[in-house]
């Protein structure tokens, strides 16, 4: 059944997303946090690109789930609530709360719409399952809803979404799972590992271009909500392996002089300068989980897809 959760209505323009951009692109190296690239066409484009053959990560961790979900049930236990950082895929939270018989169900999502969609789909097709969406940025500490009160909660974060937060702000984020979830909580984690260039490459600029109108819509949203006038055009998107930090980035690369307006600021990009938009961090065994004992989460258990493309790994608090 699904329950409702006053949670407090967001802002229609997020203050902190004017905040973000209006510093990000005064940067001199312009960035914007990758957060943003969610309102409800990135939340539709990045279920897109899931779909796409050279984005693995999404089909290779729901394999790994669905494989090894008996040996993850056995370690977790049965029974209490799934509370959720990201109203993800469908697939993967159903394959969790069947094999371990959850009872509740808590969705955390900055994108309200889209949220209350998924929450609403999920709620149809399982009748049993509480289903307490809560509209909120799981970066913070969030009060969960007093319908879970004394259940086990365990933290699910798949998708590797861990790897979008550079480290020091990933351990941070970590220490707000375990502020959030309480003493005795668990939390099951997908990280996607560290493979050849190529693939990572193929996986952020697929050939059917979605990825790219993924990072583009950003510079739409900024134009609808921030009254901008940015040419998005001019831009092109690009993702760069960088090796020393090992990861993927997003960037949006002017391709010819331009000059443009944000809430009444005039920006100029020279052709070849560009917006820093995304990180994708890839942790190799060890690195995962030193990352996670950083954040205040001691690992428990590891479960690997075949070659060691990506692992989840189950840590308490
Ligand atoms: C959500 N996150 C884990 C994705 C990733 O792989 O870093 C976002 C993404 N960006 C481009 N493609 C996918």
């Amino acid at each position: 059944m699904l329950k409702t959760f006053d949670a407090p209505k967001a802002d229609p323009v997020d203050p902190a997303f004017r905040r973000d951009v209006l510093a990000g692109l005064a940067e001199p190296i312009p960035a914007i946090p990758a957060r943003w690239l969610y309102d409800r066409r990135g939340s539709e484009l990045f279920d897109d690109i899931t779909r796409l053959s050279s984005y693995y990560p999404t089909r290779t961790e729901t394999a790994l789930l669905d494989a090894k979900m008996p040996e993850i049930a056995a370690r977790v236990g049965k029974g209490g609530a799934v509370v959720e950082f990201g109203a993800g895929s469908a697939t993967k939270i159903r394959l969790l709360v069947d094999a371990i018989a959850a009872t509740a169900y808590v969705p955390i999502d900055i994108s309200g719409d889209y949220l209350r969609d998924s929450a609403a789909q999920l709620d149809a097709d399982l009748p049993d399952l509480a289903v307490y969406p809560v509209e909120a940025d799981f970066t913070k500490t969030v009060a969960l809803p007093a319908g879970i009160e004394g259940m086990p909660r365990l933290g699910f974060f798949p998708g590797s979404t861990i790897g979008n937060f550079v480290p020091s702000s990933a351990t941070d984020l970590l220490y707000n799972f375990r502020a959030t979830l309480g003493t005795g909580a668990r939390l099951l984690i997908g990280m996607d590992r560290v493979k050849p260039v190529d693939r990572l490459i193929a996986a952020y600029d697929d050939p059917e271009g979605v990825t790219a109108e993924f990072n583009r819509n950003l510079l739409t949203r900024i134009n609808r909500e921030l009254n901008g006038d940015i040419p998005v055009d001019a831009f092109a998107h690009e993702a760069r392996w960088n090796d020393m930090l090992a990861r993927i980035e997003m960037h949006l690369v002017a391709t010819r002089d331009v000059s443009f307006t944000v809430e009444g600021e005039r920006f100029s990009f020279a052709k070849g300068r560009s917006i820093h938009t995304e990180n994708s961090h890839k942790y190799g065994p060890r690195g995962g989980r030193l990352l996670l004992l950083a954040g205040g989460w001691t690992p428990i258990a590891e479960w690997n897809a075949p070659e060691d493309d990506f692992a989840l790994i189950l840590a308490e608090a």
